[in-house]
């Protein structure tokens, strides 16, 4: 992720524009695209119109650190000869595709969690008039993705390994979401469920690894003509155990983070979710804390996830995690050692650098 915030300067003293000012300035044409440039047959024009307002109220606004790596990773993969103005637009559209890919993730996945904010202002769904129509708001999200991967990528030799990337992945994050959903019913605590290494462990790798870090690099990689299965394995294995560590860490702070600054209201101990605390917890409680717990998680009420929390304190929930963030980088530097073999480590390091100790 080469896409830094400022813009660079030539030998010439001139300034460039960087990828992170590239990106923000193609939003508003992409738009364009979708709503103006697309369908013109003007009984749409209530439509698309609704589509431009979900657009620009659930697609900026995040982090774009998927949405930026796509750019980033290639220019670790391409000399910089081959990086043409187009291939450079391409990439940050790419990049784009999977910041709606997760805003269609997000609209739906804040109805199921019953959350309240994102991005710090009211989840889609919450907003005055919108509801479960927001349901139908996702659906417009996901299939902007391929209107624009057809408009603009169709001629590349690549078109076909991203709309597959695209499907394989999304049906992968489908399934991820389903378990997360299963193990989590409403009202039922099974706290024999909650298991670190059969049930968490795949939870998080579909629903969130697979998107969120294999995704964009995987992208880059079929942009810069790296093809091969085994590679694609290789960056994989590297890319789910960082993927991994990004959900612990979602985890971490739903609950020890400050909603100003993630934007978000933590919900998974209402939400009875096999979270990385409530596991780890359970694995050094003792029989009288594990009755506490299974007295209070899952509910609503203040008190009980107030008794939720206090226990994750008298456990040091947190130094824990501390810990486990330190141990974790260390298993990635010998993962990225062992397994980027041609790829350069570069692609790796640029993603760990932005995830590891992040607040938000
Ligand atoms: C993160 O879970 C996973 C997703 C956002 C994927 C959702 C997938 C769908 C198919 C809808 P989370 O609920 O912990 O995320 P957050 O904390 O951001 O709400
Ligand atoms: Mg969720
Ligand atoms: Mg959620
Ligand atoms: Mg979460």
């Amino acid at each position: 992720m080469c896409g830094d915030s400022t813009s660079n300067r030539t030998h010439s003293g001139m300034t460039l524009a960087s990828d992170t000012q590239l990106f923000e300035a193609q939003f508003d044409e992409l738009v364009a695209d979708l709503t103006e440039r697309d369908l013109t047959d003007p009984v749409l024009d209530d439509a698309l119109s609704r589509l431009r307002e979900v657009l620009v109220y659930n697609a900026p606004g995040g982090k774009r650190n998927r949405g930026l790596s796509v750019i980033g990773s290639l220019r670790e993969f391409l000399p910089p000869t081959q990086l043409t103005q187009n291939t450079v637009q391409r990439a940050l559209l790419v990049g784009w595709c999977i910041e709606l890919l997760q805003a269609f993730f997000l609209v739906a996945d804040d109805i199921m969690d019953a959350s309240v904010t994102r991005r710090g202002q009211p989840c889609w769904y919450k907003k005055d008039g919108i509801g479960l129509d927001a349901i139908n708001d996702s659906f417009l999200l996901e299939a902007s993705i391929y209107r624009l991967l057809r408009r603009h990528c169709r001629d590349q030799p690549y078109y076909v390994h991203l709309l597959e990337l695209f499907t394989e992945t999304s049906f992968q994050t489908e399934l991820g979401q389903a378990l997360d959903l299963m193990t989590a019913p409403p009202g039922q605590i099974d706290l024999n469920r909650f298991t670190m290494e059969r049930l968490y462990k795949a939870i998080v790798k579909y629903k969130t690894a697979f998107y969120s870090f294999y995704l964009p690099v995987a992208a880059a990689m079929y942009m810069a003509g790296i093809k091969s299965e085994e590679e694609h394995n290789n960056a994989k294995h590297i890319l789910l155990e960082m993927g991994e560590f990004f959900q612990i860490q979602d985890d971490y702070l739903d609950c020890y983070g400050d909603p100003a600054v993630t934007g978000k209201i933590g919900t998974d101990i209402q939400d009875n979710k096999c979270s990385w605390l409530v596991v780890t917890a359970l694995e050094i409680m003792t029989l009288e804390q594990r009755a506490e717990l299974e007295a209070c998680y899952g509910r609503h009420d203040d008190a009980s996830v107030e008794k939720v929390k206090s226990l994750y304190n008298t456990l040091q929930i947190p130094k824990l995690y501390h810990k486990y963030e330190e141990e974790s980088y260390q298993r990635l530097q010998k993962l990225i050692a062992s397994h980027a073999q041609n790829l350069p480590h570069s692609v790796f390091f640029n993603f760990a650098r932005k995830i590891y100790k992040r607040n938000k």
